[in-house]
């Protein structure tokens, strides 16, 4: 049996900013996206008592709710608080899934923290994200991915719910489908137009019937309503290779045209590297070339740093099965040697 831990900080950018300006703090706030269109990032929860909403235009929100003090965001302090509380998942385990810079999943399965119970593993993840930060995130726990996120909405703000194993079959049955992550309002009208409303009618068609009717989205809605899909927290994706292209605008008619655009991609993959500090685990240089006619071939050779003659004669080499035709885009890249215990998180941070 799996446990999972869905982890949501509580009208995030609307609480930093009430914590970081008391005469925010008992007033209807929303934070004013920073697109040009004019929508809402999000609002505080005296806001949303008047219905406004992430996603709603600034005209629309002030027609509801005419005091609504409106302020921009200030992206780089969420980020760092995004950073803050990510480091207090880690400590209770390395599957960690963020969804984005209020948001992740947790697989605490294999932890020992709290003796092993996710319920009490939530609580103090959520009392050490307040005394960290001064704000409040609530959480939802449960066997089953997807649940566990439906959970955390349950009691917001500032708290939880928990779907035990045994508790699993009532609360699925019982769903409205509109709350399965991946059901939108568009969907929900076409599934309601055949008479599905809860995981219980689902079920009740039966996996055959939801396929014919439905189709594949039909079959995985219908095993998410029976409990079959019990979700995977994706964490880490290990670095194999880094690399860069470019497609031309005009084909390269010869070898010393492509030979001479080495310098810009070697600045950019450089650029790449040191940012991502990959340096000094480079095992390997390729070159890929793409001709007018799509073929793509590629060169490759051992190394373990950057070098302009290999660059060149790894091009070369793959220029010339070519026969001459003219190339529409060059790559070159590094092999990355894997590193023991070094992931990278899955992160809208990068
Ligand atoms: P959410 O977690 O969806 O919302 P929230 O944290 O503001 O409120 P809740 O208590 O219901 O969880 O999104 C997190 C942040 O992402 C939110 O504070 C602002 C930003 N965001 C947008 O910029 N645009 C959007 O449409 C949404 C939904 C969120
Ligand atoms: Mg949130």
């Amino acid at each position: 049996m799996k446990k999972f831990i869905h982890i949501d900080m509580d009208c995030f950018y609307a609480a930093v900013e009430m914590r970081d300006n008391p005469a925010l703090a008992n007033v209807p706030l929303a934070i004013g996206g920073n697109s040009r269109r004019g929508v809402l990032s999000t609002a505080n929860y005296i806001a949303r008592k008047y219905g406004v909403r992430s996603a709603m235009s600034n005209y629309h929100a002030k027609q509801l709710c005419p005091d609504l003090v409106i302020v921009p965001g200030r992206m780089q302090v969420y980020k760092e608080i995004s950073t803050q509380i990510r480091a207090i998942f880690a400590k209770y385990t390395d599957l960690i899934e963020p969804l984005s810079l209020d948001e992740a999943y947790l697989d605490v399965t294999d932890s020992t923290a709290c003796k092993g119970s996710a319920t009490l593993m939530a609580e103090q993840i959520r009392q050490e994200i307040y005394d960290t930060t001064g704000l409040t995130a609530s959480a939802g726990v449960a066997p089953i991915k997807f649940i566990a996120k439906i959970a955390s909405d349950e009691n917001k703000p500032n708290g939880q719910f928990v779907v035990l194993p045994d508790q699993v079959d009532d609360f699925l049955a019982s769903l409205p489908l509109g709350k399965i992550p991946g059901v939108g309002k568009v969907t929900l009208e076409k599934l309601q137009l055949k008479g599905l409303y809860t995981g219980a009618d689902v079920r009740a068609k039966g996996v055959n019937w939801m396929q014919q009717h439905i189709g594949n989205f039909g079959v995985s809605l219908y095993q998410k309503c029976a409990g079959e899909y019990v979700g995977k927290v994706s964490t880490e994706r290990v670095r194999k290779s880094l690399s860069v292209e470019h497609t031309y605008e005009y084909n390269k008619n010869n070898l010393d045209e492509c030979l001479s655009q080495l310098p810009r991609l070697m600045d950019e993959l450089t650029r790449r590297l040191d940012k991502q500090q990959l340096n000094n685990r480079i095992n390997k240089l390729s070159v890929k070339v793409k001709f007018a006619n799509f073929v793509v071939t590629s060169a490759d050779q051992s190394h373990h740093q950057l070098d302009e003659r290999i660059f060149t004669e790894l091009m070369s080499k793959a220029y010339e099965r070519g026969n001459d035709q003219p190339v529409r885009l060059l790559g070159i890249g590094v092999g990355i040697k894997s590193q023991a215990h070094e992931h990278f998180q899955l992160s809208i941070l990068d």
